[in-house]
């Protein structure tokens, strides 16, 4: 097939889920074209099958925002049109369901009716799409995609309460590609790079926005450190790692905060980590978390969204109420503190990610693909 992919191509989140679909598709022999604003970061054009055209925006001196909408639109009736792509995959509603969704009436002028599939991730449902300015057109973008993904059971039904949807949503869920999973050897870690031997390591990996809660990261460390003799280290940027920063220098507790900063080597990290910390306001998956699993690093974290579908409780690591520092420190410091019980949930964690390996998921995306050529719906 011909596959049109759209999304931020951004660190974290969407992007990346798009990214590394996009690389398993043009690795089974499928032609994937992706039209973005840069080229996405995971992704390296030195391999076959992958494509990539730039979204241009021109700028003019009466514009006060940059149409990048219309922009998109035509760039996918370019694209569609000169490369014959069957489907349009486009990631986040915003504003990527409605820019294809124009992109989709201009072709038919050409006697083409492309197919768009719509996966929603998460802000553009839960914080931003829900929204009053922008509603009515991420709903009529969502209503007119010819199918409509979410990433967990939990998005769909927050996607059916906030919205009136008059399509059929399917859940497909975020993935991992364990063939990508380096295995480090313990040696090769360095752990001694960031802790000593008799210290734990817990880590934090986000875009450090308000939504991930970074401040009771470090709360629930400062609590476990008291305990358990312990590094966190925090990888990624964002509006509150200042914030995070100060908080750690309030508690006493920076000379044990390690700033990683943003950072391509999370595996390597993932393997000297011993408890994954994710105590988000709202998540509707939590790629994380998975990331962290399938490095065999247990979770403890929030129970919002979609994370009870991934962390399972008492299996994976440990759920508690937004904002339970208190329940989160306490269930933390219960896993560190018996080496056996430890190693038993790090081995968990490993099994129970297999259930989002790529080779489950990837069918599910390509017969939807099918099905929209075939069917248009
Ligand atoms: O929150 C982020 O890190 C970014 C955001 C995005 O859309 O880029 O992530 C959302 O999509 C991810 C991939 O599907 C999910 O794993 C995240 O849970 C989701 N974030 C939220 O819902 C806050």
């Amino acid at each position: 097939m011909n596959i049109g992919i759209v999304c931020y191509p951004t660190y974290g989140g969407s992007g990346v889920v798009a990214t590394e679909l996009g690389i398993a598709l043009a690795q089974k022999g499928h032609q994937v074209h992706f039209v973005t604003s840069h080229q996405p970061v995971k992704l390296n054009f030195l391999t076959h099958n992958l494509h990539f055209h730039e979204v241009f925006v021109e700028s003019y001196p009466l514009f006060h925002y940059q149409p990048y909408n219309l922009a998109l639109s035509s760039k996918l009736v370019e694209s569609v049109q000169k490369y014959n792509l069957d489907v349009l995959h486009v990631h986040y509603a915003i504003p990527h369901a409605y820019a294809a969704y124009m992109a989709k009436q201009m072709l038919k002028d050409f006697g083409i009716d492309i197919p768009i599939v719509t996966t929603l991730h998460g802000t553009d449902i839960t914080l931003v799409g829900s929204h009053p300015v922008y509603k009515p057109a991420v709903e009529f973008s969502i209503n007119h995609s010819d199918a409509v993904t979410t990433v967990s059971n939990s998005l769909k039904e927050d996607t059916l309460r906030l919205f009136n949807i008059k399509k059929n949503i399917e859940v497909i869920y975020n993935f991992i590609d364990f063939e990508k999973q380096v295995t480090w050897k313990a040696e090769d870690c360095m752990r001694d790079t960031l802790a000593s031997p008799n210290e734990k390591i817990l880590a934090h990996v986000s875009n450090l926005r308000p939504v991930k809660r970074v401040l009771d990261v470090i709360r629930i460390f400062h609590k476990v450190q008291q305990k358990i003799p312990s590094k966190l280290v925090l990888v990624g940027d964002g509006p509150d790692k200042e914030k995070a920063d100060l908080l750690a220098k309030d508690l006493g507790i920076n000379d044990k905060v390690l700033f990683l900063g943003k950072s391509d080597e999370i595996r390597k990290i993932l393997c000297l980590t011993d408890l994954f910390l994710l105590p988000s306001e709202t998540e509707s998956f939590g790629l994380a978390a998975l990331e962290a699993m399938a490095g065999h690093t247990p979770v403890i974290s929030s129970n919002t969204g979609g994370l009870p579908e991934v962390n399972i409780h008492g299996v994976t690591g440990f759920l508690s109420n937004v904002g339970d520092v208190e329940d989160m420190a306490k269930n933390a410091i219960y896993l560190l503190s018996d080496e056996a019980r430890l190693e038993k949930f790090k081995q968990q964690a490993f099994d129970s990610a297999h259930q989002f390996s790529i080779e489950n998921i990837l069918p599910k995306y390509e017969n939807m693909y099918k099905r929209v050529i075939k069917t248009g719906s």
